[in-house]
């Protein structure tokens, strides 16, 4: 039986203009059409709204790794969790520098500076600021994801040179609380209020697979739709089960279920670059080709996420090339809607 909108699932409030342009039961009548014909008209979405057709090669580095106080249940780096990873102190400039250097030069558009922290104390910034100035004067885009901010972080940042802040939602607000229990879910709004206030562009998405119900998925995205503007970027993890995590030994999502997700975000928020995030060593080529068509255009790109493993760079470079999708390149966004 399909779910239908009888539960007490709601739009937050914060997440919602005053006409949600995307109601719960129209995200949910998507998720229950047939394969095919998902996938048919999220492809349409993706045809009009990107007719390069290409995947934005985004790479990641943890540049605070583990020892975090908060106790997200997903997570490999909270430290209550015992998981192996060890908390380290923040890289060094020319470390991040070098991994920057490096990634451009594997075919990287963007460069995502990840932090195991709640929020950046003010000698952290400093030291953000500085990696942001950094990499962008390497014809970067810049992105960073440090945990919540507080008034005038964001605008900080945006001088430094930051393009993107990621801070995702991560699930719907009634399955949250199963998740996380640390920060509320108002928190993750007033963070990303800050963000777009201060001009920057946001990334946002979530994860799936930890559990939740279709209705709390497509929950999940109608609240991202509802962002107003709704996020540029929208990444989609698929749940790395970690050991020693709360939501290691979870039944795993099936994985059409997860090519549904993609289509549904892509149909939805036909101008984001919807992001196959993590997950993806767990899911093969095939299931990867489906979520390409399905019309996910973005990727995590690098041999590692944050702390867990991600496809080698040379074997998404030979999917890439095997599926005939090309890769983005920055100067092409440069001269997008340019004449000459
Ligand atoms: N500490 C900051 C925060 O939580 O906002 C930034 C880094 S945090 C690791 C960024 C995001 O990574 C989380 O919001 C979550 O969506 C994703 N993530 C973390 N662990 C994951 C896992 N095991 N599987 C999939 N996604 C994960
Ligand atoms: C996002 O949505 N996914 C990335 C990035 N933003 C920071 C992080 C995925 C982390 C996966 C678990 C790990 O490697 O620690
Ligand atoms: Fe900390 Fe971010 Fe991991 Fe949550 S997701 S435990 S805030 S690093």
């Amino acid at each position: 039986m399909p779910d239908t909108v009888t539960q007490p699932i709601t739009l937050h409030k914060r997440a919602v203009a005053a006409d949600a342009r995307c109601s719960l039961q129209s995200v949910l009548d998507l998720f229950d059409l047939p394969f095919n014909e998902l996938l048919w008209r999220a492809q349409q979405v993706q045809r009009e709204n990107f007719p390069a057709q290409d995947v934005e090669l985004a790479t990641l580095l943890s540049i605070k790794t583990g020892g975090c106080e908060e106790d997200c249940g997903y997570c490999p780096q909270a430290a209550r969790y015992d998981t192996g990873v060890e908390a380290k102190k923040i890289l060094g400039l020319d470390e991040v520098l070098q991994a920057a250097q490096s990634a451009k030069a594997s075919g990287a558009t963007r460069f995502c500076m990840g932090a195991a922290w709640r929020s950046p104390k003010e000698r952290d910034l400093e030291k953000v600021e500085a990696m942001v100035r950094g990499v962008k004067a390497l014809g970067l885009e810049t992105c960073a994801t440090l945990g919540m901010l507080e008034e005038g972080q964001a605008e900080r940042l945006q001088q430094a040179g930051l393009d993107y802040y990621n801070h995702n939602l991560d699930t719907a607000p009634e399955f949250y609380g199963k998740v996380i229990t640390t920060r509320d879910y108002e928190d993750r709004l007033n963070t990303l209020e800050r963000v777009r206030g201060a001009g920057l562009k946001v990334c946002c998405g979530g994860i799936v697979g930890m559990g939740e119900s279709r209705l709390q998925r497509a929950g999940l995205l109608a609240q991202l739709a509802n962002l107003d503007p709704y996020p540029e970027s929208v990444p989609i993890n698929h749940l790395v089960q970690v050991e020693g995590t709360p939501l290691h030994g979870q039944d795993k999502l099936d994985p059409l279920e997860f090519v549904r997700t993609i289509a549904v975000a892509r149909i939805i928020m036909p101008r984001a670059r919807v992001r196959l995030s993590a997950g993806r060593r767990e899911m093969g080529e095939a299931v990867q080709a489906l979520c390409f068509l399905a019309g996910a255009n973005s990727i995590f790109y690098g041999d590692k996420l944050l702390t867990t493993g991600n496809p080698e760079a040379n074997d998404d470079q030979a999917l890439l090339a095997k599926l005939g999708l090309p890769v983005r390149h920055v100067q092409m966004a440069e001269t997008e809607g340019c004449c000459d």
